[in-house]
């Protein structure tokens, strides 16, 4: 993919959570580990073989204007069970796709996200998805999202098994 990762949004969500020096050294480094724009989509989805047992909490995206392309999401999963849930993917009917990610700092203290392949819900624990932290992101909006509505967001196990899940927009 080509399309470069709009700026200004990218430094929007990053306001939530990031302090205003690291936002200005994240600009200025074309290196810094944001990786959205690297992102290949998946080409075909996992057949679903049932529900994941995970129970969710507080799950919500984040709200954006119109024009944005991307945002974040979040929630708590738990995990009652006793072998780990390996999430591999998540899609949404609001977004082209969505990307499971996480957010580092780096030895020169700059922070930024990364897609990562995998997130788990440990056996008996949990997992929060938050900005600033894993968390997932919807690419390719579809359409602008207004506090209060809900958006529909799929979560994929690795060995196929589905969640789906309610979100709320939230402002940030
Ligand atoms: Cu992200």
């Amino acid at each position: 993919m080509s399309r470069p990762t709009p700026l200004l949004l990218s430094l929007a969500l990053a306001a939530v959570v990031i302090p205003a020096a690291a936002i200005r050294s994240q600009a200025g480094q074309p290196s810094s580990p944001v990786a959205h724009s690297t992102h290949v989509a998946p080409t075909s989805s996992s057949p679903s073989t049932g529900r994941l047992p995970l129970t969710v909490q507080g799950a919500s995206v984040i709200a954006v204007p119109p024009g944005a392309t991307e945002t974040s999401a979040g929630m708590t999963l738990r995990n009652p069970g006793k072998t780990p849930v390996v999430l591999t993917s998540a899609r949404s009917s609001a977004a082209g796709h969505v990307m499971l990610m996480t957010t580092r700092r780096d030895a020169q203290g700059r922070v930024g996200m990364s897609a990562v392949k995998s997130l788990t819900v440990p056996a008996g624990g949990q997992l929060a998805l938050k900005p600033g932290g894993d968390h997932l992101m919807l690419m390719d909006l579809k359409r602008p999202l207004k506090p209060g509505e809900r958006v529909p967001l799929v979560l994929v196990a690795r060995d196929g098994r589905t969640l789906t899940v309610s979100a709320t927009v939230r402002l940030p």
